[in-house]
């Protein structure tokens, strides 16, 4: 077979980092999980939207999330005054069960930009976590962002998401986060969730 290098995402091969896999590691694994559902439904501190720059609403789970909130949460973002794309912001999450909402701005996939797609993508993680923290959310749930409508192709969004993810929990604010739930919803995602995850998530 193949040696496992060649199968690696080239997101995994830090600049000096010297090993291919991360070492495995049963506390960070054990805040890291996958579920298929629903995501307006979890009493988590945070969930992450997969919004557009203008924030106030549209398709997807965008629409899924502004509809179980209530129009208070459209009012709140409407005085957001937008997001850019790769960043986020956090508002109340009115009727939702969770404590707050962060709207996330993905990319919409360049095909032709790669390196563009996936810094904007990554930054949506990283800085949603970083709101997480500022907020005293300690639990946040994730949608896949930007692989409906704005077309990131799941194999390629899985392995960045779960890099971003892995580099902030074991960053400087990492231990300020208990868990990170990953949320599916089309078969594509869990497929692509449950080839990656274990890569950067080794099993002890
Ligand atoms: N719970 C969890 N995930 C869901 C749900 C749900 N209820 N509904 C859909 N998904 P998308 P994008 C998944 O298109 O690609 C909107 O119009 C879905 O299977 O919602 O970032 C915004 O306003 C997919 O994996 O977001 C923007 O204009 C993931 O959510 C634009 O779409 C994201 O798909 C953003 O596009």
């Amino acid at each position: 077979p193949a040696p496992a290098s060649t199968t690696l995402p080239p997101t995994l091969l830090g600049p000096n980092t010297g090993t291919l896999l991360p070492p495995p590691s049963k506390t960070l694994n054990d805040r890291v999980a996958l579920i298929r559902g629903d995501i307006t439904q979890l009493a988590v501190d945070a969930i992450v939207n997969a919004a557009n720059r203008s924030l106030l609403g549209g398709g997807g789970v965008d629409e899924a999330i502004h509809r179980a909130a209530g129009p208070q949460l459209y009012l709140e973002c409407r005085g957001l005054g937008g997001c850019a794309t790769g960043s986020a912001k956090m508002t109340a999450a009115y009727n939702l069960p969770c404590q707050r909402v962060i709207h996330a701005v993905g990319p919409v996939y360049n095909s032709f930009d790669h390196e563009g797609s996936e810094r904007g993508l990554t930054g949506c993680y990283t800085r949603s976590l970083e709101l997480a923290v500022e907020g005293g959310c300690r639990t946040v749930a994730f949608s896949a962002i930007s692989t409906g409508v704005y077309g990131y192709p799941s194999r390629e969004a899985a392995p960045a998401a779960l890099s971003a993810i892995r580099k902030f929990l074991v960053g400087p604010e990492g231990g300020k986060i208990d868990k990170v739930v990953v949320v599916t919803f089309e078969r594509k995602d869990v497929e692509a969730y449950n080839e990656f995850l274990p890569l950067y998530f080794p099993p002890v």
